[in-house]
């Protein structure tokens, strides 16, 4: 999806900060063999966008945490996700060759490599929590049970398996967004979580912040389909292109009703985003930019 990216400057200090670590994390030649550590390192430092460690960031800020709190708990996030990435591009899921502009990690390192990359991020996810140092143990500990809720039989494996199962077959938009909930909406929910309680945010703010997230992976996920209906006039739609036969919102109620929904989803996450003080806060800010402006 190509995101408008005249950000304020906080937003990209924080980008280069979560690219900085991310390459920390997993540096050359760590532990391990080296062509996994290739791998990984393939797929987490290609240029994605960060969403989601930037949700964590912002949250984290916006409830008073220092950046530097919250800094690995977003890498771990963006972890989970790339892991989420590499197993949905394999040949058994969505059968993808590009990704974040280069051939997927099963096209460029093979299959099996594939899979132990993305079971070596996952760990270095959970790994990165447990030693984000500066942070209570019990704290850490709640992140690892959050994220890991994210994943596992509430999240994102449920979400895909849901999802394959259903492929091509007659949906509503009903179930669609109940599988764009569990394929997106789970982790940004869980992003913006981890940020909050990084900041010991009350538990009322993270049940308001949990709402936020879930209309805007909603709205984020409406905004990639038409994306990839933009895509299928452009030169590199045969490879670019996703499952044709996989019913969207987008199919379902074309392209004019499916912005609107879109819109009504973002409208409804600016409306629950708890209000601080009367101006705009970073995290306000990055959503309207990156999604509102978003273009469809
Ligand atoms: C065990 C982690 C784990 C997952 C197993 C494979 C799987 C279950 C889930 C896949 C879920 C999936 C791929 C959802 C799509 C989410 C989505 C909107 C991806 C695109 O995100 P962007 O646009 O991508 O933020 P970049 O590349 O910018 O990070």
């Amino acid at each position: 999806m190509q995101v408008l990216y005249a950000q304020p400057t906080l937003v990209e200090d924080l980008r280069s900060a979560v690219n900085a670590r991310l390459d920390t994390l997993v540096p050359v030649g760590h532990r391990g063999p080296q062509r996994v550590n290739e791998a990984v390192r393939y797929a987490l430092l290609a240029p994605g966008k960060r969403i989601r460690p930037l949700l964590t960031l912002l949250a984290a800020v916006d409830f008073g945490a220092a950046v530097g709190d919250a800094l690995d708990v977003a890498c771990a996030t963006e972890m989970v996700h790339t892991a989420s990435l590499v197993l949905d591009d394999l040949p058994s899921m969505d059968d993808a060759r590009l990704r974040r502009g280069q051939p997927t990690v099963h096209v460029q390192y093979g299959e099996s490599t594939a899979i132990l990359a993305a079971v070596a991020l996952l760990n270095q996810a959970f790994a990165t929590v447990t030693r984000a140092g500066r942070l209570p143990c019990e704290t850490r500990l709640a992140l690892v049970e959050r994220l890991s809720a994210a994943i596992g039989f509430d999240g994102l494996v449920t979400g895909q398996e849901n999802d394959l199962q259903d492929r091509g077959a007659t949906s509503t938009v009903a179930r669609l967004e109940s599988l764009n909930h569990q394929k997106t909406s789970v982790l940004f929910e869980a992003a913006l979580e981890i940020g909050a309680r990084v900041a010991g945010a009350a538990d009322r703010s993270i049940d308001e912040l949990r709402q936020v997230a879930a209309h805007l992976g909603l709205a984020y996920q409406i905004a990639d389909d038409l994306f990839d209906v933009s895509l299928a006039t452009g030169p590199q739609s045969k490879d670019l292109l996703k499952d044709a036969n996989k019913p969207t919102v987008v199919s379902l109620l074309g392209a004019e009703r499916a912005r609107e929904r879109f819109g009504h989803h973002l409208a409804e996450a600016l409306k629950l985003l708890p209000a601080r003080g009367t101006g705009g806060t970073p995290l306000r800010d990055y959503i309207m930019v990156t999604f509102a402006q978003t273009r469809l």
